[in-house]
């Protein structure tokens, strides 16, 4: 008795299973044939300056979380809060069509993602029933977004992400295959690798590197590239301004301006190449930056809904200036209307939100570099600049990171080597601090990480390459750590 009654249950779990699978098969079939619809829909995740990335490194562990979009009424996001973990990724199905994702408050798209690609934001760009599309949210953070074409009906929605950067104190990277400095660090959604651009292996003449150095955080290794820089000997790649931009839908490490070493060197270039690191090739590009002018070097840089934005830089041994200079590919230049409050160089910058802001820069004496404490917060949309607090210390000559929301400035500083980290919160607008480096500060060094954020998976890691270097009227001592020229590099896992 018991056992017919288990075969037939098995009979009848076998029929149930076969009308599933057939159902499914059928709605999969139909599916197929809609428009806009992707059967694996990519990962994406932010690169350092709050940006989403074209291609992300997928997530083994990440969790996905659904959420309709024209689902409810029609003009409703369902549910419209999703609350998730750093790492966690969002899936946004369409129910029906007409409507769009795009992050930021009704018809206010600040471009830190969008459907159907996270390209082109501002343009509020509609997709139909069947569409799918994702985002991995890689920081901390509450992320607004609304439909383009129903906010003001109320179709908005809010994604909470919790958790982020809980630091586990630096360690050491691989070295680079060089001593290295005044190189800059870009780190490369699409392949999730970083890449230490231009730069030189000591200070003079004639040593800069004529190939990028490309970073694998898999195999935590460091591999001389093939492509060459382009310039005509001497190489003018010390000091330029680095950001990943997609041309056409295909994103490029875009390099503006730099100098070459040697004494006395009062010449700037104001040449701009793009790298592909994915087939290794490197081209000049045809719109030379006008901010150049034979003479200046470009200040702080970040990056923007696409845009790379420069704030201010040095004309060399000269003075600073306080221009802000937006380009946008392929090949326009636009001179912002505002200035910096102060002109400034060698500004630590980074992107956060809709915002670019600044922690610390150098100025000119006459006779030399002298860090400071400006900070400020500039509305690339509003073309506007404001100050805000002061970093507690002054700095220059090291970068600036969106890491979990807020902006990292790493050690740095022209005269007073500092392994301090100072973390600015935007929300709050004041300053903590971070986890210091190990190394020691010292007298008249200067200390240039050419840091980025590097996120594989759910690991996320600061990854400086710290350029740390004698003064020029000092011999180097190369025999005693921390002194001379460095190929060290450290990373600072967090999860
Ligand atoms: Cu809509």
């Amino acid at each position: 008795m018991k056992r017919s009654n288990a075969v037939r249950a098995i009979f009848w779990l076998g029929m149930i299973f076969a009308i599933v699978f057939l159902v499914r098969a059928e709605s999969g079939d139909r599916r197929s044939s809609m428009p806009d619809t992707k059967s694996a829909p990519p990962i994406r995740i932010f690169d350092q300056n709050g940006q989403p990335a074209v291609n992300g490194v997928p997530s083994a562990t990440s969790t996905i979380f659904d959420v309709t979009t024209g689902g409810g009424n029609g003009f409703q996001f369902v549910p419209d809060t999703v609350n998730i973990s750093v790492g966690d990724t969002v899936r946004w199905t369409w129910a029906t069509s007409g409507h769009s994702v795009t992050s930021g408050t009704c018809d206010a798209a600040d471009s830190q993602f969008c459907s159907p690609d996270d390209m082109n934001c501002a343009a509020g760009i509609l997709s139909n029933q069947g569409t799918i599309y994702t985002h991995t949210f890689a920081q901390a953070g509450v992320y607004h977004y609304f439909c383009d074409a129903h906010c003001t009906i109320g179709m908005n929605g809010v994604v909470n992400v919790s958790g982020g950067c809980a630091p586990s104190g630096w360690s050491a990277g691989p070295n680079l295959p060089s001593t290295g400095v005044r190189a800059v660090g870009v780190y490369f959604q699409a392949n999730g690798k970083f890449y230490a651009m231009g730069g030189r292996s000591m200070d003079g003449a004639g040593n800069e590197f004529t190939h990028p150095f490309e970073y694998d955080p898999v195999a935590n290794t460091w591999t001389p590239k093939s492509a060459t820089y382009p310039d005509t000997p001497p190489l003018q790649t010390n000091n330029m301004a680095c950001g990943v931009l997609s041309d056409a839908g295909t994103p490029y490490i875009y390099c503006v301006g730099g100098s070459t070493g040697g004494t006395g060197v009062m010449n700037a270039t104001d040449r701009v190449f793009r790298y592909n690191p994915v087939t290794d090739i490197l081209t000049t590009v045809a719109a030379p930056w006008p901010g150049a002018q034979g003479t200046i070097l470009p200040g702080g840089f970040t990056v923007f809904n696409n845009k790379l934005y420069i704030l201010g830089g040095f004309r060399i041994l000269v003075e600073m200036v306080d221009t802000i200079w937006e380009f946008t590919p392929p090949s326009s230049w636009v001179q912002k209307t505002a200035h910096l409050p102060t002109p400034l160089g060698y500004i630590p910058t980074t992107t956060i939100g809709s915002f670019i802001y600044t922690g610390g820069g150098a100025i000119w004496d006459g006779t030399t570099l002298q860090d400071t404490t400006d900070s400020f917060k500039y509305d690339p949309v509003a073309d506007s600049i404001t100050t805000i607090a002061s970093i507690p210390r002054a700095t220059s000559n090291t970068r600036g990171l969106n890491f979990n929301g807020q902006m990292w400035v790493m050690g740095g500083a022209f005269n007073l080597i500092s392994n301090e980290v100072d973390v600015y919160d935007p929300g709050t607008n004041m300053w903590s601090l971070g986890p210091a480096f190990v190394t020691a500060r010292r007298n008249r060094m200067r200390w240039m990480p050419t840091l980025q954020v590097v996120t594989v998976g759910q690991l996320t890691r600061l990854f400086p390459h710290s350029s740390l270097r004698g003064a020029t009227s000092q011999p180097i001592p190369t025999a005693r750590p921390g002194f001379g020229w460095q190929a060290a590099t450290m990373a600072l896992a967090c999860r």
